[in-house]
């Protein structure tokens, strides 16, 4: 049911985020992990090859986790046991005091979680399911959907103009901006140029010590998408510092 990996970190008391072998949904949540230095363990379940693209790696454990809703990607933390990727960020979030500082902050750090979010699922459909050809559609998602989205949050930096996204203290917010951001630049960086707040927003968390070693190394290592995706499927390589 469990793997030894898993085991071991139930035993030490640590933290298990289990998802596929990627960035997807579940970057934001390891980037918080990472900045907050919580020792956890990455439980990987990788899509077999092409043409099955099998994920029976998954599906044969699927029920058996004692999950409520199973799903990935999932987080185990001693006996609570959570899915949906916002919650298990905003989860982290509140134990890791990364959700604002008052009622107000949370809702609007909130805000820019399910915003971004909404972005990354807009993505996922040019990368998995295209409804022409992957370049007609990345050229429309570039032109409308992304152009009025990266308008709208560089307006919101630009009228906060707070340190980070929601408040002087990096948040939630950060992770998932920056994450679901930077998934979006894959289809061409030189879009950023036209946001100088969110450029610099992007600079400014890639510049984070406690995340430099982590986005250099494992994330940058890993692909935006699973294997069965027309575009990200296979690690892309980037000229960011
Ligand atoms: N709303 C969910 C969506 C989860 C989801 O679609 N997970 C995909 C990977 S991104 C998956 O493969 N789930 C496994 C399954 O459907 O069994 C979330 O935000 O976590």
């Amino acid at each position: 049911m469990c793997n030894i990996y898993t085991l071991m970190a139930q035993s030490k008391g640590q933290l298990t985020l289990g998802y596929w072998a990627i960035r997807g949904l579940a970057e934001p949540s390891r980037l918080l992990l990472h900045y907050t230095k919580t020792p956890y363990n990455d439980e990987f379940y990788v899509q077999g090859d092409a043409p099955e693209y099998s994920r029976d790696e998954w599906f044969s454990k699927k029920s058996k986790l004692g999950l409520d809703f199973p799903n990935l990607p999932y987080l185990f933390d001693g006996d609570i046991k959570l899915t949906q990727s916002k919650t298990i960020l905003c989860y982290l979030a509140r134990k890791y005091h990364l959700m604002g500082k008052n009622e107000r902050e949370e809702a609007v750090i909130s805000m820019i979680i399910d915003q971004s979010h909404d972005l990354r699922s807009e993505l996922n459909g040019v990368c998995y399911h295209p409804k022409e050809d992957f370049a007609t559609d990345k050229q429309q998602f570039i032109e409308t959907k992304l152009t009025e989205q990266l308008k709208l949050f560089e307006d919101f930096l630009k009228k906060t103009g707070k340190k980070w996204s929601c408040s002087d203290d990096i948040t939630a917010a950060d992770f998932q901006l920056f994450e679901y951001i930077d998934s979006c630049l894959m289809l061409d960086e030189s879009i950023i140029d036209k946001y100088s707040h969110l450029k610099n927003f992007m600079k400014h968390f890639r510049e984070i010590p406690e995340l430099e070693n982590y986005l250099k190394q494992e994330h940058a290592q890993r692909p935006l998408n699973n294997k069965v995706a027309i575009f990200g499927g296979t690690v892309i390589p980037r000229n960011k510092a």
